[in-house]
């Protein structure tokens, strides 16, 4: 097989003559893509036989789904487009959930899609479902090559759009279109350059900053796309600014840093909220405010209603949608920062009055939020004080500061949908951007192991860690074999607490403890993964869980991937909708007894 490190990655320049396979790889080639996601299939093959020669590894995973979460985590950790690819008919349909993940994390994912042949569709022969239909919401573009001759320009298209359009597209190539021989040019990617923003807008943004007197940013996932971080803190420092993380975005703003509050949003700091409930102005930078993100937590909501709001976002169709806005500016978070520091260079600034003052309230919430995390060893409703009471377990908040303490400054740590992994926000602190991966706002359990597989695949100098609960555990674990198989070393810290437990919250506040599906018999997933092929730990002692992650970390330097079972009390903290959910009302006799 070739060296993909020596192949000469440049496509074929002018047109030629060359097959609808050749002219679909050589398009990759000028994409850039080095790296496919996916499972192999006759519906390909004849593309997939280049790839070695075209410097393409290709990656092959256990499941569809895990193709397309690695794709997503790939483009979140580098910023360049991750590329998945199956069979037609089930290999595509499998790539859904994940696809739909990748939508609402904003990830440039290609999601190749050979379908049925032209010939046969219609007519029910085998592998055959209506590809474009089933994506057509959870995608930006859908590329359909209707003509073989067109291979290279659609292909291209569904290059650029992801970009240009922040999320995942489809390429659907009906697959007897990879044969034949077609006169082709490949074409070099589009890739615009956004700037920051209308200048009236900007001015007007400049303004109202100038006046405030308690400005507050909101960094978003913008600012991580953007590369913009450096930019954030120049402004946040002009203005002398606290900035608060959004929801699941932790690695936006340096943790460390003197105007950092946290992030927003379920089990987020307190700390930011009530900086953040103070603003007479904040700027939201890159982020769309999603509703889920700016609910109240801990009873309180933070929102400060009476603030001016200024919306920064590359996406023109994000700004005022859920919070209303006093200025909004279409553009580049980065490029907006840069120039709303310009610009204020030349004001005068109210806030610089009262800067003493602010500062002394962004210490003193960051240390009440501190001091009150150090002292919150467990949970304190009764139920979890019940079950935690006789175990032998640990408390899921004091395994999260043990692993929180021993997290490598390079890490990159995924988070699944999950009770614990969701109170983990509050302990993953970081000091550069493109190291957290949350499950964002589709939700889907499964989500976190996969795409750390990506990111590491992405960035295999930095330590990769997916946090993920028992269950959603069960739905991704098979990917440890494509650790193993493909050498792409991975910690997966696994919580276990033998339950559901982030849904089994709602049977304990809303159904009266009537639990049905949410307690789980678990093998023994320390063995599991050592039947596999990889490392396994099962922890239960506190004073075991540093150094378990510790040399798990150190492992992966050796090509190792190991899987860290903590196993955990079944206390439950804050739900995830109680905003959602109602206490039950029953009308048939039948059911009276079930409030
Ligand atoms: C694919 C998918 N199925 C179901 C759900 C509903 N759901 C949300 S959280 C959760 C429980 C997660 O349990 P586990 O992974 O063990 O973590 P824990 O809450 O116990 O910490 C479930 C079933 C979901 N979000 N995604
Ligand atoms: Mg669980």
């Amino acid at each position: 097989m070739t060296d993909i490190a020596e192949v000469k990655r440049i496509a074929v320049t002018g047109k030629q003559r060359m097959t609808p396979s050749e002219a679909f790889v050589e398009t990759l080639v000028a994409q850039g893509v080095q790296n496919v996601f996916g499972i192999v299939g006759s519906a390909y093959m004849d593309a997939l036989d280049l790839f070695p020669a075209a410097g393409i590894r290709f990656i092959p995973t256990v499941h569809e789904q895990g193709s397309a979460h690695m794709a997503d985590g790939f483009f979140r950790a580098t910023g360049r487009h991750g590329v998945c690819i199956g069979q037609n008919g089930p290999g595509i349909t499998n790539f859904v959930t994940a696809i739909a993940a990748a939508y609402w994390a904003h990830s440039a994912v290609v999601a190749i899609t050979p379908e049925t042949g032209t010939m046969s569709i219609g007519l029910g022969g085998f592998q055959e479902t209506d590809q474009l239909p089933i994506f057509s919401r959870i995608t930006k573009y859908q590329a359909h090559v209707n003509n073989p001759a067109r291979m290279a320009e659609l292909t291209a298209r569904a290059f650029d759009r992801a970009i240009l359009e922040m999320g995942p597209t489809q390429l659907n190539i009906p697959r007897d279109f990879l044969y034949g021989e077609i006169d082709c040019e490949i074409p070099q990617p589009i890739r615009v350059e956004r700037g920051p923003g209308g200048s009236a807008s900007l001015a007007a943004a400049a303004e109202l900053l100038a006046q405030a007197k308690f400005p507050v940013i909101i960094a978003g996932g913008g600012v991580t796309m953007a590369n913009g971080v450096d930019a954030c803190i120049a402004l946040a420092e002009a203005l002398e600014a606290p900035v608060c993380n959004s929801y699941l975005h932790n690695d936006t703003f340096p943790a460390g840093h003197r105007l950092a509050c946290g992030p927003l949003g379920y089990h987020g700091s307190k700390a930011a909220m009530k900086v953040l409930a103070r603003a007479d102005v904040v700027l939201a930078l890159g982020s769309r405010l999603g509703p889920f993100g700016v609910l109240p937590q801990y009873g309180f909501d933070y929102w400060p209603a009476n603030a001016k709001l200024i919306q920064v976002d590359a996406d023109a169709k994000v700004l005022g949608l859920v919070k209303k806005t006093s200025v909004t500016v279409n553009g580049d978070a980065r490029e907006a920062a840069l120039a709303l520091s310009a610009r204020l260079k030349q004001s005068t600034l109210a806030s610089a009055a009262n800067r003493d003052e602010r500062m002394s309230i962004l210490r003193t919430e960051r240390e009440a939020w501190a001091k009150e995390l150090a002292g919150w060893d467990h949970e304190t409703d009764s139920w979890s004080l019940e079950v935690a009471k006789g175990s032998k377990y640990m408390h899921p908040r004091q395994v999260l500061r043990e692993l929180e303490k021993a997290m490598p400054d390079d890490a990159m740590v995924s988070t699944d949908i999950g009770n614990i992994c969701q109170i983990a926000n509050s302990y993953l602190r970081f000091q550069r951007p493109r190291s957290m991966f949350g499950a964002m706002m589709f939700g889907n359990c499964g989500y976190a192991f996969p795409t750390m597989i990506g990111c590491k695949v992405g960035a295999p100098d930095r330590t990769a860690i997916a946090y993920v609960g028992d269950g959603a555990w069960c739905m991704s674990f098979g990917e440890i074999l494509t650790c193993v198989r493909e050498k792409i070393p991975v910690t997966a810290v696994v919580f276990n607490n033998e339950q559901w437990g982030a849904e089994k919250k709602n049977h304990v506040d809303f159904y009266s403890n009537r639990f049905l599906g949410v307690n789980l018999e678990n093998p023994s997933f320390a063995g599991i993964a050592k039947a596999m092929g990889a490392e396994g730990v099962r922890i239960d002692k506190l004073s075991d869980v540093g150094e378990a992650l510790r040399s798990a970390c150190k492992a992966q330097k050796e090509g190792k991937t190991t899987i860290v079972e903590l196993m955990c009390t079944r206390e439950l903290g804050d739900p995830f909708r109680r905003d959602a959910l109602k206490k039950p009302t029953r009308m048939l006799e039948k059911y009276k007894r079930y409030v």
